[in-house]
């Protein structure tokens, strides 16, 4: 049925008549026991979420929703190995990239575990003789940088946990990413790097990405103008790809590649062979542990009745918000220096899934999907874009990230840290009323003609919604946990809205555009007729390019 028929959904919007005029202070208020009804732990991560505007009764209506749209039928189709991927015909089976059980996993009756572990093995011996120093450089030398050159699914997922889990970094290896053909990117990495010492790791499931292989040809040109020696390629390159026959092409030896595969989507693939370059720097031991903290996020979302089942609760209450309050945007607050990637990492994991507004089964939807996802580190979005979530006229609920351990930090910093990061969090939630303004006016010795003049300006409505995540610590197992709690939330997601959220065929259109300019900007050949102003900008780029007559 459509989701706009179903019964619990009509429920919620009867529902919303009334709850839209709460207040979340007076339901705090009204039932001390809040703090824990809304509370949720599993895999070393514990999340609040009492500071949203729901009852017990919202929740209630919100998981009949995720039942009646097919929720658990579509969990149990993604273990099953079952296509869900449809347009691409496509099964999305990344939980088997972090399944180290002897269980089966299944694609049409094929057991995929043998050989993704099998690939896991060959990455950690060749991870071990690159940081034990056994892997040496054409002059015999230890490798000391690893260069990853790939973009979106192929940068982002390893770039953030390379950042996350840099406490558990190997001293000699220092990581770079290469992802824009701005050649600014790369020439500033070389600039930094030895081609003796230097390891290039080419990262592209299709092995077509125009961005991917300039950058690589270019690195490679760099390399051999240095090494003077075609076959000292082996030992500096290496690619990670689903696409044997390209890798071959470009010269790297098909026994220096690691394959993942199709069911394994671009912005789900840290865990397969792209992440190589995470591997490299905090080795197999703590990679392992990675993966063991996403099974065990696999095993709880497959498993736990949906009301203790951590994505499912994210999932709706972010659908309370989009589809309800109309919220179009959701803010990831990491307290947390080096989960400063993260924002950006599901800003491409959510957008890029359930950035969509046709069903599965072709039909244009009538509803919101996926919000605007965006943020930064907190501590620093409090000095800057915080200012619109206190006062503006959007609704953008916010999840705060940070973990419990100091990870050794110096004297006072994390529990100021963590104090800004809670006093932010009870801010939104409470605000401030007129009253409160007031006082504090007064106990500044301002006088009452400018208090009621500065009144309007210093009360805070409050009643903004957020979720509070945290980490026992930021370690690869919490992390993982993390990640999944994210992956799975948007999948819940995509399946109430009745989206795929596996395929991507917007970025699959810049990628056909781009090729079909590039000819023009080089030879001035049109492929195709463009509108005015495209032709006037390609006009002016060539024109400014030609030689002065
Ligand atoms: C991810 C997307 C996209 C993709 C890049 C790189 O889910 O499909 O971000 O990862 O376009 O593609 P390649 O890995 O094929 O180079």
């Amino acid at each position: 049925m459509h989701l706009t028929e179903l019964p619990a959904w009509k429920a919620l919007w009867g529902h919303f008549t009334r709850a839209r005029d709460w207040h979340m202070r007076k339901l705090f208020e009204a039932d001390p026991q809040r703090a824990r009804t809304f509370w949720l732990e599993h895999g070393g991560l514990h999340l609040d979420y009492s500071k949203n505007r729901i009852t017990t009764q919202t929740l209630t209506l919100l998981l009949q929703l995720a039942r009646e749209a097919g929720v658990p039928e579509g969990i149990a189709a993604m273990f099953d190995g079952q296509r869900i991927n449809t347009t691409e015909q496509r099964a999305a089976l990344h939980v088997a990239l972090r399944n180290r059980s002897a269980q089966p996993m299944r694609i049409d009756g094929e057991d995929v575990m043998p050989k993704v572990l099998g690939v896991l093995q060959r990455m950690a011996a060749f991870a071990s003789k690159v940081r034990n120093g056994e892997w040496l450089g054409y002059n015999n030398q230890p490798i000391t940088d690893v260069v990853n050159i790939g973009i979106g699914g192929s940068d982002l997922g390893s770039l953030m946990v390379c950042q996350a889990l840099r406490a558990h970094a190997h001293p000699r290896l220092n990581m770079h990413f290469v992802s824009n053909v701005d050649s600014a990117q790369l020439k500033e990495t070389l600039r930094r790097v030895h081609a003796e010492t230097t390891l290039f790791i080419v990262e592209s499931k299709t092995f077509t990405t125009q961005e991917t292989l300039t950058n690589a040809h270019t690195a490679r040109d760099w390399f051999l103008h240095r090494a003077q020696d075609a076959t000292a390629v082996a030992r500096h390159f290496v690619a990670v790809s689903t696409n044997l026959k390209a890798v071959s092409a470009f010269g790297i030896d098909p026994s220096n590649m690691f394959e993942f595969w199709d069911w394994v989507g671009g912005r789900f693939s840290l865990w397969s062979a792209i992440g190589l370059p995470i591997m490299l720097s905090i080795g197999e031991r703590n990679f392992l542990q990675l993966l063991d903290g996403a099974h065990s996020m696999d095993l709880h979302f497959r498993d736990a009745p949906l009301e203790q089942n951590m994505p499912v609760v994210l999932a709706l209450l972010g659908i309370w918000y989009i589809n309800f309050f109309g919220a179009g945007s959701h803010v990831i607050a990491p307290y947390d220096q080096f989960l400063h990637r993260l924002p950006a990492y599901i800003q491409q994991l959510d957008m890029e899934s359930n950035g969509k507004r046709t069903t599965r089964s072709g039909q244009l939807v009538d509803y919101e999907t996926a919000p605007i996802i965006w943020g930064d580190s907190g501590i620093n979005g409090q000095h800057a874009f915080f200012q619109l979530l206190h006062q503006g006229t959007h609704i953008s609920p916010i999840d705060f990230i940070a973990s419990l351990d100091n990870r050794g930090s110096l004297p006072g910093h994390h529990a100021i840290l963590m104090a800004n990061m809670f006093a932010q969090a009870e801010a939104f939630m409470r605000g401030r009323d007129e009253l409160e303004a007031r006082a504090e006016l007064a106990a500044q010795g301002v006088d009452d003609a400018d208090i009621a003049r500065l009144l309007p300006f210093k009360t805070f409505d409050g009643n903004r919604p957020s979720n509070t995540l945290l980490l026992d610590r930021l370690d690869p197992f919490c992390l993982g946990s993390l990640i999944a709690l994210y992956e799975h939330k948007i999948f819940v997601q995509g399946l109430v809205w009745g989206l795929n959220s596996f395929d991507q065929w917007g970025v699959e259109l810049g990628k056909q555009l781009a090729h079909a300019i590039l000819g023009e900007l080089r030879d001035g050949v049109a492929a195709s007729p463009h509108d005015a102003s495209t032709a006037r900008l390609i006009a002016l780029y060539r024109g400014q390019r030609q030689p002065q007559a």
